[in-house]
């Protein structure tokens, strides 16, 4: 299952399927300030990429105590098929008055750019903050895909911005925030 629009010179593509079997320039895992794995989509990113990518969030741990949450950092990434991986925390959802659509807007912007300065094209991205974290998933992909599609007409770095959901339910729910996002010329 595929869905896709065109923003500026950037695809943003949704599909169903397992973000470590990604073939793309940076794959972004949605991890935890602490940066030395957990469950979900962490713990299959840390699984299926190797110990290399640990050993490096350990050397940023040590460099910098972590990644407070809506910022990112950036590894290797060890034996998935990108050139990096962008670690990124997420907003845990405590009702919306704590930020959150802030934080978690962030967490997406703030990865575009790392992966971007990093010389990346293609880019793929779980829906951050959905799961464990408890972010609605609505409101998630509303968020998501509008710094994504902001992203993509303000700057020329991608081809691709693709959001690999895991589940019917999580692409059915940005199907849905792909479609009513506004066109080209709307802000
Ligand atoms: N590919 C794509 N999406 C996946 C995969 C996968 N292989 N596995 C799970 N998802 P979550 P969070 C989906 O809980 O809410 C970790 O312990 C999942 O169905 O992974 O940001 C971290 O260390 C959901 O839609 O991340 C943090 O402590 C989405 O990925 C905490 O969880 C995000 O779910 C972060 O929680």
């Amino acid at each position: 299952m595929t869905a896709t629009r065109r923003f500026g010179a950037t695809d943003l593509i949704l599909k169903q399927g397992d973000i470590t079997r990604e073939a793309v320039d940076v794959i972004v895992n949605a991890a935890n300030s602490g940066l030395l794995g957990g469950g979900g989509v962490d713990g299959a990113i840390h699984h299926a990429g190797g110990p290399q990518i640990l050993a490096e969030c350990r050397q940023i741990v040590a460099r910098q105590g972590g990644c407070p949450t809506g910022e990112a950092v950036i590894t290797g990434a060890g034996r998935l098929g990108a050139r990096h991986v962008v670690h990124t925390v997420g907003p845990v959802w405590q009702g919306g008055g704590a930020g959150e659509p802030d934080l978690l807007a962030s967490a997406y912007r703030n990865s575009l750019a790392l992966a971007a300065a990093h010389g990346a094209r293609t880019i793929a991205f779980p829906a951050i903050s959905a799961g464990i974290y408890g972010y609605p998933l609505d409101r998630a992909a509303t968020i998501a895909l509008g710094v994504a599609r902001d992203f993509a007409l303000q700057e020329q770095d991608f081809t691709e911005i693709r959001f690999v959901l895991f589940s019917a339910e999580s692409f059915a729910a940005f199907a849905a925030a792909l479609r009513a996002l506004p066109g080209e010329a709307a802000r």
